[in-house]
């Protein structure tokens, strides 16, 4: 029997429409470019692949594609474009803004299959990933060649280089190796045109006008998928030392960062509130790092060949009595140990469900507006225990309020997002930025107004509108 095309349109609109389970069915034309095993629709698949490391929204695609190439992605967005279907890419889902959340019935373009090191050049020092591959598998790749692949978090060992890419991830070496961006020497894309564009193809010098590279850096995928990356690779690191100062005064943070960077480099100067010490302790039974707690901590990454001067730091910083007491690492086992203090402070105040905001001022703002930030959620929410902790040698913070056991999340997440524009106006004042390495997607989209001006609105509005004249490519993530 061969349907007319009558037929084929009524039944086209109709998987088109809600099934009786009340999930949008997936279009037909994923058959035409996937097998069988590289489209999921149950519903297990849809909440794994469909969100990220947020909670506020269900996740409800009404498919998981896994492509192998880019000419399947290529097939795919051109095939979106077509029939108006919304794509939202898919990478480690450790993101923290909501940017990889399909709550809409949108198909779901996992990068999980798509995970390989395509190549290395030694003496380009560059190897050529595919969006998939893990943060972590670049890094051992790096080591085992004498190299390093310096872009690191607690994260790394699930998220994705593409993902990296698409939100331009920092991270606790920023101090001394920047972001993701800086380390992107090539890229392949596909538009929501459904253009496969190779974008600088790993040059160092390239004056040939616009670097459209760095339009997708940090672009959330809502301007075209990325297919391939060239990535830089550095010199392997010297063996290090980890140093944790205990700070009574927030203001001496800066004082202790800079004694430090007038001796010695850092490769990480990070600190951590006594709230968020006390949480990571417990969550992970560590022991008290200093004999007497303090307000906050400084954890400081150094080489090794820089303990003398780094002692010399340290006598003068416990002179002027900025810093109380102080450990240094003896072992690469104490470092990693020390650096658990930090790293696992996250993961530990996941139960409190907090309500997150990552935020970036310059480093010489940083004292006021912690002292502005807490005076605004104290006087609003005096029960409530603010964590603060992050990348204070960047100028990046990350600000947790944790949720109290007897407040529902709906009430609390509503109470919180009621100071949201007052801390965000606090941001705006200080000339900085609502989200310094997390991204934007849906947590933040209604706030992008107090780091951009109209005017820089409406320029990303118009490249939206260049790169995806369809508006298929992670619709409702950040710009709203
Ligand atoms: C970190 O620095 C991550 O630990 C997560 O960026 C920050 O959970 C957060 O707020
Ligand atoms: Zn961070």
């Amino acid at each position: 029997m061969t349907l007319g095309d009558v037929e084929r349109a009524a039944i086209l609109a109709a998987l088109f429409t809600y099934s009786a389970g009340g999930r949008l069915r997936m279009p037909t034309f994923l058959d035409e470019i996937f097998s069988p095993e590289q489209i999921a629709r149950d519903d297990d698949s849809c909440a794994n692949w469909g969100r990220d490391w947020t909670r506020d929204r269900a996740p409800a695609p009404s498919a998981v594609v896994f492509p192998k190439t880019a000419e399947e992605v290529q097939a795919l967005v051109r095939r979106a474009a077509e029939t108006a279907t919304a794509l939202v890419p898919s990478g480690g889902r450790t993101g923290l803004s909501g940017g990889a959340v399909a709550a809409n019935g949108e198909v779901v373009v996992s990068f999980d299959k798509m995970n390989r090191i395509v190549d290395f050049d030694a003496t380009d020092r560059i190897a050529r990933c595919q969006p998939g591959v893990v943060t972590g598998a670049l890094q051992s790749f790096a080591e085992d060649r004498g190299l390093m692949y310096p872009v690191d978090f607690a994260s790394s060992g699930s998220s994705h280089i593409g993902g990296n890419i698409a939100t331009n991830a920092g991270g606790i070496k920023v101090i001394r190796y920047g972001l993701t961006r800086d380390w992107v020497t090539g890229l392949q894309v596909v538009t929501g045109a459904g253009e496969l564009l190779k974008c600088n193809q790993g040059l160092t010098k390239n004056a040939t006008g616009y670097d459209l590279r760095h339009l997708f850096v940090g672009s959330e995928g809502t301007l075209g998928f990325i297919v391939e990356a060239e990535m830089r690779l550095a010199k392997a690191a010297q063996p290090h030392r980890v140093m944790v100062l205990g700070v009574p005064q927030f203001p001496d943070l800066l004082k202790v960062l800079a004694a430090f960077q007038q001796e010695i480099t850092l490769s990480a100067f990070e600190f951590f509130s006594q709230i968020a010490l006390d949480k990571v302790r417990a969550h992970r039974d560590l022991a008290e790092p200093l004999s007497t707690p303090t307000n906050f901590y400084a954890l400081l990454e150094f080489d090794d060949s820089e303990e003398d001067a780094a002692m010399a730091a340290f006598a003068r910083v416990m002179e002027e009595g900025w810093v109380t007491d102080g450990v240094l690492s003896q072992s690469d086992a104490q470092a990693a140990s020390l650096w658990q203090l930090r790293e696992g402070i996250s993961e530990s105040i996941a139960i409190y469900t907090p309500y997150k905001n990552d935020l970036a001022v310059k480093v010489s703002a940083l004292p006021e507006f912690l002292t502005k930030v807490t005076d605004c959620v104290q006087a609003a929410y005096p029960d409530y225990e603010v964590c603060w902790y992050g990348h204070i040698g960047d100028g990046n913070l990350h600000l947790n309020i944790l949720k109290p056991a007897a407040l529902s999340i709906e009430e609390f997440y509503a109470n919180c997002g009621t100071i949201s524009p007052q801390i965000f106006a606090l941001v705006e004042a200080a000339g900085g930025s609502i989200s310094a390495e997390h991204g934007v997607g849906t947590l933040k989209a209604d706030y992008l107004q107090f780091s951009r001006s109209p005017e820089q609105i409406a320029v990303m509005r118009g490249l939206k509108s260049l790169f995806d004249p369809h508006g298929i490519m992670n619709p409702g993530k950040l710009l709203v």
